[in-house]
């Protein structure tokens, strides 16, 4: 397959809600979208990486200059017989996986049309719906949060977790606990804590959460694997994991019991699949983080998130959470907690131009 021309566009968004976490409140997103043209066809995908580097290292700028200056020349110019080759010739740029999945997801998305296939299928999807639960920010107070937590519950999300952060963290999780004895809760903390801080972990025990997300270091291992000896409930690896090769170091040290997998986090769908075997073969579960994704990404997760190991609700929760209006035509909304996964080839999504032009704060093409 060759393609023809690679066009960014980028767009900001404003979100429904405040989304407070450890490292800071957003209220809206700048969305790069990918769209590669190539056999008469279009593919799709967005970046997630963010203008200041709080969750991970890479930012919209830094990846918009990689795309430029380096990933969209090399993917214009030659013909690619399969996503691997594509990968493979990115793989000598260093880091960077959200900008290199942006390219690669879009390759993929492109390449299943051309191939008139659904994604799920090219990737080796075994179901047509995936469980779903919601990440919830930092809400304003105890009350709001048990409240917050009401509603998504009675919307039929089969999970729910909450941020934390060092002073809020027992009485929020007790409280919520205390309102739905049998609910499915977990925390993440975004990398709020150190080892020192282990008590305030341990204290969670208690509230049988299914576990707790990312309470050390963006990048760290070895203090999660000495953490999780003094914790009965597991810990789940979010920001550390940015590929199959850190999952498999944080799984064999005791790091983790639980992994969130992020397709753009880990450079595409293939690693991301690469990520799922490992767990699988350490006998533990995985399930599809999410990155306040527009439509674009949202339909690529929930794609991904059809391999068998993904037996946890993610946080792909319906698109009309987060967005008044999204940039896709096809709704993705979840019933009873369960995300259907979009029909027709690709990911089965299509951009709402007339929108996406009304939102536009910049962008720029290659080739074409
Ligand atoms: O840590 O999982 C996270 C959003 C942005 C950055 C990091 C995270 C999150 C979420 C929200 O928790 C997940 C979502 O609803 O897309
Ligand atoms: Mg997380």
């Amino acid at each position: 397959m060759r393609i023809d021309e690679a066009e960014v566009v980028i767009v900001e968004l404003p979100l429904k809600f405040r989304f407070e976490t450890s490292f800071g409140v957003q209220t809206s997103r700048i969305v790069p979208l990918l769209i590669l043209r190539g056999e008469g066809l279009e593919g799709y995908s967005e970046g997630v990486m963010t203008p200041l580097p709080r969750y991970r290292e890479e930012t919209v700028a830094g990846a918009m200059d990689l795309l430029q200056r380096a990933f969209l020349p090399l993917l214009l110019e030659r013909e690619w017989g399969n996503p691997e080759q594509l990968a493979a010739a990115l793989a000598p740029y260093r880091g960077n996986q959200m900008a290199k999945a942006m390219v690669e997801m879009a390759f993929w998305d492109l390449w299943a049309r051309y191939l008139e296939e659904p994604l799920w299928r090219l990737l080796g999807g075994v179901r047509r719906q995936i469980p779903v639960g919601v990440s919830l920010g930092v809400q304003d107070s105890l009350e709001r949060t048990v409240e917050a937590v009401g509603e998504q519950l009675e919307r039929g999300y089969r999970r729910v977790k909450l941020k934390i952060k060092p002073g809020w963290d027992v009485q929020v999780v007790s409280a919520v606990r205390q309102a739905f004895p049998e609910a499915h809760l977990t925390v993440d903390a975004n990398s709020a804590y150190t080892l020192a801080q282990a008590r305030s972990l341990a204290a969670l025990d208690e509230f049988s959460l299914d576990y707790i997300e990312q309470p050390l270091e963006y990048d760290d291992i070895l203090d999660h694997a000495e953490l999780q000896k003094k914790l009965r409930t597991p810990i789940c690896l979010d920001e550390s994991i940015t590929s199959s090769r850190h999952a498999r170091l944080a799984l064999a040290a005791g790091a983790a019991g639980v992994i969130n997998v992020k397709v753009a986090r880990v450079g595409g769908h293939l690693e991301a699949r690469r990520v799922h075997d490992v767990a699988l073969s350490f006998g533990r579960p995985v399930w599809m983080g999410g990155m306040l994704e527009t439509g674009v990404g949202r339909a690529h997760n929930i794609h991904a998130a059809t391999l068998p190991g993904y037996t946890l609700p993610g946080d792909t929760s319906s698109a009309s959470r987060y967005w008044e209006k999204d940039v896709i035509n096809e709704a993705l909304e979840a019933e009873d907690g369960l995300m259907p996964v979009p029909e027709g080839n690709g990911t089965g999504v299509s951009l709402d131009w007339d929108f996406i032009g009304k939102i536009r704060i910049g962008g720029f093409s290659v080739g074409g």
